[in-house]
C-alpha cells in the first residue's frame, strides 16, 4: 500500500493539458540540483517519446557533477516564453527561485498554461495545476507515481533521470526522508535500467583535489566543547588560497557529524561583504538546530539550519603553560 497519492482530477488535468498542447516549456530551477534536473529531464524525455514539441530551460548552466544526467545538453538558457502553451516548473517551491521571474513575468501571471510538480511543503502554489506532494522525498518521486498513473514507459534514460533526483534528495539514501517507499521506488527504478553507479559516483563521489583540501582545513579545525557541540570554521583566505569558492564548503559538515555523542555540528564561514554563515546540523531527535539558528536571525529545519550575520571570524587560541609555579594562559 501507498502512502503517497496523487489526486485523480490533478493528475488527469494534467494529462489533458499535455495532451492539448503544441510547445511545452519545462523548466528547471536556478543554481539546479540533481532533483529539479532529473525531473525536467525526465519529463522531457517522456514528452519526446510521445512525440511532443518540447523545450527544456534553466536560468543558468548546472555544475559539472551534474551533466551526466542523460539529456543534459538539451538544457538552453535563453527563452522567448511567448511561444509555449503549456509550461511546467519542477521542484520550484517559488517564483523566484526560476530564475525567469524578473525576465519573464508572464511564465508565472499567465497560471492557466503553468503546472507547478513539486515536493517542498513552502509551495506556493503558485501555477493553475499545482501537484505538490510535501511527503515525497524528492519531485522525481512525485514523477514516478504520475508516470504511473500515465501507464508511461519507463526508459533506461527516465529511471536514471529519477534515480538521480531520489538519490541526491535523500543524500544517497542516508537523510530521514528515506522510506520504504522511497527504497520501493528506488527499486523500481533499478529493474527499469537506472546506472545507479553513475549517479553515486557523479553526485557524491566526484569531489576536486582544492575542495578536498579545503575539508581538510575544515576538519583539522574542528573542535568539541563541553556542550558536546561541535565547530568548524573556513575564512575567506582559505578560499583564496585553494582557489574554492563558498560552494564547496556544503558537504564537509557531514563528517563532523560522525563525531559521537555530539549535540549538533557547525560550520562558521566568511562570506564575502563582511558577513559570517553559520551552517547548523543534527542527527538527534531532541535538538532542534532551527532554534538555534533563529537567535542569531536565521532559521531552517529542524535538523538542518543556518544564519548570517554580519562580521569576520577571528581566531581564538589558548595555551597554557602549566609547571612549577601559577598556570599561565596565553
Ligand atoms: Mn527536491
Amino acid at each position: 500500500m501507498t502512502m503517497i497519492q496523487l489526486d485523480e482530477t490533478t493528475v488527469e488535468q494534467i494529462k489533458q493539458k499535455i495532451i492539448a498542447s503544441q510547445k511545452t516549456l519545462l523548466i528547471a530551477h536556478k543554481n539546479p540540483d540533481g532533483d529539479t534536473l532529473g525531473a525536467s529531464l525526465a519529463f522531457w524525455w517522456y514528452l519526446k517519446g510521445l512525440g511532443k514539441n518540447v523545450e527544456i530551460a534553466c536560468f543558468n548552466a548546472p555544475a559539472d557533477g551534474l551533466m551526466f544526467i542523460p539529456g543534459v545538453e538539451n538544457l538552453i538558457h535563453e527563452i522567448d516564453d511567448t511561444q509555449y502553451d503549456l509550461i511546467i516548473s519542477f521542484d520550484t517551491a517559488d517564483p523566484k527561485l526560476s530564475g525567469f521571474k524578473d525576465t519573464h513575468p508572464e511564465i508565472f501571471s499567465r497560471s492557466d498554461r503553468h503546472i507547478n510538480i513539486d515536493h517542498h511543503s513552502s509551495n506556493l502554489m503558485y501555477a493553475g495545476i499545482n501537484l505538490v506532494i510535501t511527503n515525497s522525498a524528492s519531485t522525481t518521486q512525485v514523477l514516478y507515481y504520475l508516470f504511473k498513473h500515465f501507464k508511461a514507459i519507463f526508459t533506461r534514460e527516465i529511471a536514471t533521470c529519477l534515480l538521480t533526483g531520489l538519490y541526491t534528495d535523500t543524500g544517497s539514501f542516508m537523510h530521514q526522508n528515506t522510506t520504504p517507499e522511497t527504497l520501493h521506488v528506488g527499486s523500481e527504478l533499478l529493474k527499469y535500467g537506472a546506472d545507479l553507479s553513475s549517479v553515486s559516483r557523479h553526485c557524491f563521489n566526484t569531489k576536486p583535489i582544492n575542495q578536498l583540501k579545503l575539508w581538510g582545513r575544515i576538519l583539522s579545525r574542528a573542535s568539541k566543547n563541553d556542550e558536546g557541540v561541535v565547530t568548524s570554521a573556513v575564512t575567506q583566505a582559505d578560499l583564496h588560497e585553494l582557489d574554492a569558492n563558498k560552494d564547496m564548503v556544503s558537504g564537509a559538515i557531514e563528517f563532523l557529524k560522525y563525531v559521537p555523542g555530539i549535540t549538533y555540528a557547525q560550520i562558521l564561514s566568511e562570506e564575502a561583504g563582511d558577513r559570517v554563515k553559520g551552517s547548523l546540523r543534527t542527527i538527534r531527535d531532541d535538538v532542534d538546530v532551527s532554534a538555534i539558528a533563529a537567535q542569531f536571525g536565521g532559521g531552517g529545519h529542524v535538523k538542518a539550519a543556518g544564519f548570517s550575520i554580519p562580521g569576520n571570524l577571528q581566531r581564538e587560541m589558548a595555551w597554557k603553560v602549566s609547571g612549577a609555579g601559577e598556570e599561565q594562559m596565553f
